[in-house]
């Protein structure tokens, strides 16, 4: 078993409080963090990163510097992840569900119809179930902090509006480089094909792919309306993104300088939390206005597609374990919807 680094981290901190930071400002180096992402500047992920350096700086009295790059300007997802292995790159925050071939563990997270509310996936993201997950990239040379929400997923396209399972019917559909996602939307009958989050505007605008989903803020913040027709509502898996560090790096780091860390990443995923509920809760009617034809799918017709969609689930425990999935189940079970 592997030493549960955060855990320590944060016993550590309840004797230490951030109070005594002065009397030990030697702990604090000056040093250069660079903190990548896939999503642009006027993005919930943009505006978390710039307030994630913010908080850094404030607590650092400015000896942390956390430079941010955002639009994938240091790689996609995949590529930041290797330099963060390698100790190329600081910090990221990417999709979970990238990390899966990293993190077998980080599959769960992947269940289609996971979590019925945000409320519900923070107290078993941010509770025992969710620690342990993230926890188990130290082994592979990442540090995860904290969670933040990337949201409910939803589709678009441009070849028609998906009213019933077989309107997937031959759709192109751009997924995640994740194979429970591309499992999952194959069993849909869509010819899913996986692709860098960096490259799918592209992809998109010279109709290499007909469509592809992500939760309202990204539609609207990567102007996927300018390229696509069709919104379906279909909520169909919340998306967490982790915040995670080098290890390599991290471990050279004081205590001081990684509490810093730490809290700045925890209040920042409060602070993102929050925004990005209140930016979904306007998106629809700010999509709707930009053009694109919205329908929602009948609740008939979205249990036709989740008993479709079982294989998938089969999927993520054969990655993941029974006994992590149970645990999971355990924990969404106990939380409020
Ligand atoms: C951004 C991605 C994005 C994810 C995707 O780098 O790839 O579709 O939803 O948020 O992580």
């Amino acid at each position: 078993m592997k030493r549960p680094l955060l855990a320590v981290l944060t016993a550590a901190m309840l004797c230490s409080p951030l109070a005594s930071l002065s009397a030990h400002a030697d702990d604090v180096r000056s040093r250069m963090i660079r903190f990548g992402y896939g999503l642009n500047e006027n993005s919930n992920q943009g505006r978390a990163a710039k307030l994630f350096a913010e908080e850094v700086a404030k607590a650092s009295e400015g000896k942390l510097k956390v430079r941010t790059f955002g639009a994938a300007s240091l790689g996609s997802d995949d590529q930041m992840q290797s330099a963060l292995i390698g100790g190329a790159q600081e910090m990221m925050v990417g999709s979970t569900a990238t990390l899966v071939g990293i993190t077998r563990e980080m599959a769960v997270w992947d269940t289609p119809f996971l979590f019925s509310s945000a409320e519900q996936a923070d107290a078993v993201l941010d509770g025992p179930v969710g620690r342990q997950v993230m926890d188990k990239l130290e082994e592979k040379g990442l540090v995860g902090l904290v969670y933040w929400e990337n949201g409910f997923r939803n589709l678009t396209n441009n070849t028609r509006a998906i009213n019933r399972l077989e309107d997937f019917s031959g759709v192109k559909l751009r997924v995640m480089p994740n194979p429970v996602f591309l499992e999952t939307f194959k069993l849909m009958g869509a010819n899913a094909v996986p692709l860098p989050f960096s490259e799918l505007f592209t992809a998109l605008e010279t109709k290499a792919v007909d469509g592809q989903e992500n939760p309202f803020n990204t539609i609207l913040s990567s102007k996927f309306y300018e390229v696509q027709k069709y919104l379906t509502v279909t909520n169909h898996v919340y998306s967490p993104w982790i915040v995670t560090v080098s290890k390599r790096w991290w471990d050279g780091l004081s205590q001081t300088e990684q509490q810093i860390l730490l809290e700045a990443a925890q209040k920042t995923r409060d602070f993102e939390r929050q925004d990005t509920r209140e930016e979904a809760a306007r998106a629809l009617a700010q999509l709707k206005d930009k053009g694109m034809q919205i329908n929602e799918v009948a609740p008939a017709e979205v249990q036709r597609m989740r008993e479709q969609a079982a294989p998938a689930i089969a999927k993520v425990v054969d990655t993941v374990g029974q006994q992590l999935f149970d645990q999971v189940q355990a924990e969404v079970d106990k939380a409020a919807r």
